[in-house]
């Protein structure tokens, strides 16, 4: 997999508003965020889409989705409710190339997304 933004931020080479990070998972402010809440979960392993993911990665996939929940749940927000999105390929919308878990929250997020 070639490097993106996202592994420089695990290497701390560009900067990123972390605010959450373990052995296996970091999880940073998103950019451009669509929600008043908008954090990015990603496998410190680079995995470029959710398609690369292999059965070996299921323990990851699952920190991911704990990590963001006891984020939700640290934050005060997870009550109220949030929504996690993997973005995959073209038509999924995906942009960055090293799999992620967005997690929005603060607003009512509207279904079905466009
Ligand atoms: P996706 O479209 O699912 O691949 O989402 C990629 C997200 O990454 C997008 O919401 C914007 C965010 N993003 C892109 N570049 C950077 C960056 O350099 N720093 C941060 N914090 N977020 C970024």
């Amino acid at each position: 997999m070639s490097d993106t933004i996202f592994s420089k931020i695990i290497r701390r080479e560009i900067p990123a508003d972390i605010v959450y990070e373990d052995q296996d998972v970091m999880a940073f402010r998103d950019l451009n965020p669509q929600a008043p809440v908008h954090v990015l979960f990603i496998p410190k392993k680079p995995i470029a889409t959710l398609n690369d993911a292999a059965a070996g990665d299921a323990d990851l996939l699952g920190k991911l989705l704990l990590a963001a929940a006891t984020y939700a749940k640290s934050e005060g927000f997870a009550e109220q409710g949030y929504r996690t999105v993997i973005n995959c390929n073209e038509d999924g919308g995906q942009t960055v190339f090293h799999m992620h878990v967005h997690l929005l929250a603060g607003r009512r997020l509207i279904w079905p997304p466009g």
